[in-house]
C-alpha cells in the first residue's frame, strides 16, 4: 500500500479524473456524441464496406411522395431499409439484387454495441445497418425514424469521411433545431426520450477527406424487427 506522504512509484500519463479527455458530448437527455470513437475500427471497416457495396451498391431511392433522395443508400444485416412509391419499409431481400442484404460484419456489430454501452444502453442487438452516402450537395431533410418495430432500442450512427452539419430538432417538425458538426470517426447514440426527435443533415460541402475522398458515409445501426 502506498502511504499518503510517499510519492507515486510511477508517473501515470493521466490522473484518474483526467482519463479519457472530454470526448463525450451530451446533446440531448439520452443522446451522446462520442468523438472519434470509431477511429480504432476504421481500417477494419473499410474493406468490409467495399465488399458489402459490391453486393449491394448505393442507389438513389424514391420517396412515397415521388422525390428522388440525394443520398445514396445501401444496407447490411438481416433487414435493410427501402423506400419506393408504395412506402418506407424494412425488407430481408434487397429489391435491386433480389438477394438477401449482405451480412452485418461482426466488427460492425461489436463497434455499435461498444458505443451503445458507452452511452448507457446495454444489450443493444442491431439487426439492420443502413449505409448512407453523401456526395457534395446531398442532404437529408428533417424527418423522424419511425419504421422500426420498437422505439425502445437506441440508434447508433457512425460518421466517416467529410464533415457534415447535423440538425437535431424536437418532437414537432417546426421545433427549433440545434446544429451539431459531425466529423470522421464520430459516433452518435440516440435513444429513450430522444428516439423520436426530428433530425436531418444540411447539404454536404465540397471537400477532400484523406481516407474517403469527396464523400461522407454514415452507418446507422438499428434494431428494426
Ligand atoms: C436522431 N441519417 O439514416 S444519422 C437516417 O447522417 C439518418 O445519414 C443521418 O437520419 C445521416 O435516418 C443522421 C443520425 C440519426 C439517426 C437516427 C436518429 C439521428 C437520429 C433517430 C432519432 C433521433
Ligand atoms: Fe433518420
Amino acid at each position: 500500500m502506498r502511504s499518503k506522504a510517499m510519492p507515486p512509484t510511477t508517473f501515470e500519463l493521466f490522473a484518474d479524473e483526467d482519463r479519457q479527455p472530454a470526448r463525450t458530448e451530451q446533446i440531448g437527455e439520452q443522446s451522446f456524441v462520442l468523438r472519434g470513437f470509431a477511429l480504432p475500427w476504421v481500417e477494419q471497416l473499410l474493406p468490409l464496406l467495399e465488399k458489402i457495396l459490391r453486393a449491394a451498391p448505393f442507389r438513389q431511392m424514391v420517396t412515397p411522395g415521388g422525390f428522388t433522395m440525394s443520398v445514396g443508400l445501401s444496407s447490411c444485416g438481416t433487414l435493410g431499409w427501402t423506400t419506393d412509391r408504395s412506402g418506407y419499409r424494412y425488407t430481408r431481400i434487397d429489391p435491386v439484387s433480389g438477394q438477401p442484404w449482405p451480412e452485418m460484419p461482426e466488427v460492425f456489430r461489436e463497434m455499435a454495441q461498444a458505443a451503445a454501452r458507452e452511452a448507457g444502453f446495454h444489450h443493444f442487438e442491431p439487426d439492420a445497418c443502413l449505409i448512407n452516402r453523401y456526395l457534395p450537395g446531398a442532404k437529408m431533410s428533417l424527418h423522424q425514424d419511425k419504421d422500426e418495430r420498437s422505439y425502445d432500442p437506441p440508434i447508433v450512427s457512425v460518421s466517416l469521411g467529410l464533415p457534415a452539419m447535423f440538425l437535431f430538432g424536437g418532437f414537432k417538425r417546426n421545433d427549433t433545431s440545434q446544429r451539431v458538426s459531425l466529423f470522421h470517426g464520430d459516433i452518435v447514440v440516440w435513444g429513450g426520450v430522444d428516439r423520436l426527435r426530428y433530425h436531418g443533415v444540411l447539404p454536404l460541402k465540397d471537400g477532400h477527406h484523406p481516407r474517403l475522398g469527396g464523400q461522407r458515409i454514415n452507418f446507422t445501426f438499428r434494431t428494426a424487427g
